[in-house]
């Protein structure tokens, strides 16, 4: 009777360790309702290499800089990977106008998986480079366009990752991956005339041309520098005054996987990035996972943005892997 019940609960607990997603996890043996709850789903594996690979095809291609050969080159790379792994693949395509009067050519490609669902999460991240390293030490390299291997491809990066990830695990809820373009065409430092709506020109388009009729999600996730090695991300203040509970869940995903000094519970500054447009013109309560470190020399984001130094070399497969996990841990718990 007794070893029965030793038996009983061993089972029990070796088929609840198979099924856990973070070794973090596997050494939780409390008896939490919360933490049982946190082990009990099977959440697919994220592949960091992968991940990583993904994020150097893109800055192989050179500066992605809209109007240039580079753009049109990656946004074709974007496209035909993506079709490999959505059900549909949309490229919304447009002429916007930047800060300078210049008409971009502008691509949003957006990926749909399970179109019948009407429980959506969104997930995005801009797809550009900034034409200018104006925030680079050497003054004469300031005009010049950035790789953005953080800054760019590392939000589409881990998202690729979770497209090849989602074509082989369906999950019982719609998800639309939209990489936004034009994000990164504001005017340089040395502008004072910066206008806020000069940032974020793809997501302004798409949120008010989304790619179908009165579109809408649950909730939206936005990753930006997703990529730097022991990066913060701090709640962001925007995510906290639009979608304070989408931050709650994630910040808590993030802690029980073992996460939290990635994901501190602190508040970060407030950016103007593409989820601020997602929530003020189409009202999707979207939140920004977003490298914020006041510390920097830029005062603000991680070291090396806006400056010639924001390439491959500096990305973390290992920070890729977070972000990752946090986001395919979100949408297998929903
Ligand atoms: C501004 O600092 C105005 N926008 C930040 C959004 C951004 C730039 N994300 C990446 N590069
Ligand atoms: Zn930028």
């Amino acid at each position: 009777m007794r070893l029965a019940g030793v038996l009983i609960t061993i089972t029990i607990f070796a088929v609840t360790a198979c099924i856990t997603p973070d070794n973090e996890q596997k050494e939780t043996s409390s008896g939490e309702e919360s933490e049982e709850k946190q082990a009990s789903v099977n959440v697919p594996e994220f592949n960091a290499d992968s991940a990583f690979h993904f994020v150097k095809k893109q800055t192989d291609f050179g500066p992605r800089v809209p109007n240039t050969k580079a753009h049109t080159k990656c946004a074709d790379y974007l496209a035909q990977k993506m079709k490999g792994y959505a059900d549909t693949v949309i490229v919304q395509q447009s002429k916007v106008r930047a800060y300078n009067n210049d008409i971009l050519n502008i691509k949003n490609i957006i990926s749909v998986f399970n179109p019948g669902k009407t429980k959506r999460i969104l997930l995005g991240a801009h797809w550009d480079s900034r034409p200018y390293a104006d925030h680079d030490p050497d003054k004469s390299a300031r005009w010049e366009p950035i790789q953005g291997a953080n800054d760019g491809a590392s939000g589409v990066g881990v998202l690729m990752e979770l497209a090849r990830i989602l074509a082989k695990n369906n999950p019982d809820l719609g998800v639309d991956i939209i990489f936004f373009d034009a994000e990164d065409y504001g005017p340089p430092e040395s502008d004072q005339s910066s206008k806020q709506d000069t940032w974020g020109l793809g997501s302004q388009y798409w949120a008010k041309n989304p790619h179908n009729f009165g579109y809408d999600a649950h909730y939206g996730i936005l990753l930006d520098m997703v990529g730097a090695e022991n990066a913060q991300f701090p709640k962001e203040r925007f995510s906290t005054y639009y979608a304070p509970d989408v931050v709650d869940k994630v910040w808590n995903i993030a802690d029980k996987a073992g996460y939290g000094k990635y994901f501190p519970d602190k508040e970060g500054g407030t950016i103007n990035d593409d989820h601020y447009f997602i929530n003020k013109i189409i009202g999707i309560p979207m939140i920004n996972i977003i490298h914020l470190n006041p510390e920097s020399e830029n005062g603000t984001f991680f070291k090396h943005w806006h400056t010639k130094e924001d390439t491959i070399d500096k990305i973390s497969p290992e920070t890729l892997k977070v972000v990752g996990a946090v986001v395919l841990n979100v949408i297998f718990r929903e």
